[in-house]
């Protein structure tokens, strides 16, 4: 049975956060956009509002809530700023390989750090050298005794001047490819961890985006997450599970920029009338709207599929995909809409058009999504659920038959 009802505690968190972006985050976006302000303390009010760290699990102090639950919240929060919101919701992206690969240890100290006061972390992926193509990052780390020694740089780091601590994947065996990369959590005050540089950005100009050095940076073995080498699937894992809450921000900017201009196409009066009741104009507020619409129904569909513990990589990518690209066309038609004045900074949807092209662009470009739906749908993965121990299965049974394979036909 498919039904789009919404639980009642599901009802109250959108409406909790809806509350939250129009009289805490709507008030000073435009403000806090001018000059990139770090928004500390609208982190300390979502915070204790408890809209942070929403799939962090009771045990380790967060809410545990479900992803559709997250994904209201990240549409609201999309709404109000997606500047601000990237900030808010980053933590999610670095906590998820936490609770996905870390040893109960890890998971204590490290998502309860988050729960226990406003702190924040950051994932570090990408390499300046390195950005679609994961495995080709040079990031090194060298096992001695019972630590490892990480070198090398990372950059566009959400949140990275801020983050108490890092997931940080490096390669523990240069010459394996995708099958050479761990992940690691570091504290940020690790000697030999330095934060080189905050990034001047077109958009979302209230998070912060920094380029994080590790210059032998020693970290214990025990904060490996997962195992050696299955760090590049911990990532595709993660990303399966943020890619929904990205689409749902994108979803959120969307809907303020189709909000902003239907309401101006009933104001602006030209040739006698106002401008809603031009044909032109109709056409382009018909459009928003269906995208803003399809784009949740892919989102939400990506979320529930989590929330039924089924693996959602199609779906996420396409949700990410389509949510991220409409929320370009969507602004971009606003500012149409608004005609000259949408291009002047006076006016709501010029900051909404720069902020929804990091949508495009963060946790895997609309090229990376399409490559992988493309993957998902020609050549298939087995389908399964959406745990790393059962993908580990998977993969080590597809390398078996493979074997088997060889061995018949040598
Ligand atoms: N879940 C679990 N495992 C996955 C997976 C997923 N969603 N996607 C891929 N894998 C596994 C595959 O099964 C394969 O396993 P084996 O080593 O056992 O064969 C392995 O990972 C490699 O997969 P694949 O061959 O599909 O990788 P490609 O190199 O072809 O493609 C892309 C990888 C390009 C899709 C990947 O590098 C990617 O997503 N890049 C974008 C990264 C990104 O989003 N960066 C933004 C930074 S975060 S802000």
């Amino acid at each position: 049975m498919v039904d789009f009802t919404l639980t009642d505690e599901q009802k109250d968190l959108r409406e909790l956060a809806h509350s939250f972006a129009e009289k805490e985050m709507r008030t000073v976006a435009w403000e806090y956009d001018k000059d990139g302000t770090w928004p500390q303390d609208v982190i300390d009010k979502a915070w204790e509002v408890g809209l942070m760290n929403t799939h962090v699990p009771e045990a380790y102090g967060g809410p545990g809530l479900d992803y559709l639950s997250g994904c209201l919240i990240e549409e609201e929060i999309g709404w109000g700023c997606s500047g601000i919101g990237t900030s808010l919701m980053a933590n999610g992206l670095a906590s998820a390989p936490v609770g996905l690969g870390g040893s109960e240890e890890t998971k204590k100290k490290y998502l309860g750090m988050l729960t226990e006061a406003p702190k924040l972390a950051s994932f570090c992926l990408t390499e300046p050298d390195a950005g679609s193509d994961v495995s080709g990052m040079k990031t090194r780390a060298v096992k001695k005794g019972d630590k490892f020694v990480i070198s090398g740089s990372k950059c566009f780091i959400t949140n990275g001047s801020y983050a108490d601590w890092f997931t940080v994947y490096a390669k523990t065996d240069p010459d394996a490819g995708h099958r050479g990369i761990s992940a690691f959590v570091v504290d940020a005050d690790s000697p030999g961890v330095t934060v080189d540089k905050k990034e001047d950005k077109m958009g979302q100009r209230a998070s912060n985006t920094a380029t994080i050095s590790f210059d032998e940076v020693e970290v214990p073995a025990e904060n490996m997450l997962a195992e050696e080498n299955h760090g590049f699937k911990l990532a595709m894992l993660t990303l399966d599970r943020t890619r929904p809450g990205v689409a749902a921000m994108a979803v959120g900017i969307a809907r303020a920029a189709f909000e902003y201009a239907a309401e101006y196409s009933k104001e602006r009066v030209q040739f006698g009338v106002p401008i809603a009741m031009h044909q032109a104009i109709q056409f382009m507020i018909a459009d928003m709207s269906t995208k803003v619409d399809a784009a949740r129904l892919l989102t939400w569909n990506s979320a529930v599929l989590l929330d039924q513990g089924k693996r959602n990589t199609l779906v996420s990518s396409q949700a990410k995909r389509f949510a991220a690209d409409s929320a370009m066309e969507v602004t971009t038609d606003a500012v149409q809409v608004y005609g000259g004045y949408g291009f002047i900074k006076e006016y709501p949807v010029e900051k909404l058009m720069r902020d929804a092209k990091i949508m495009q662009l963060y946790e895997g470009t609309s090229q990376i999504q399409r490559l992988v739906i493309a993957k998902e749908v020609l050549l298939p993965r087995q389908a399964g659920d959406a745990t790393p121990e059962a993908e580990a299965k998977a993969a080590d049974a597809a390398r078996d038959s493979q074997s088997e394979t060889a061995a018949a036909t040598a």
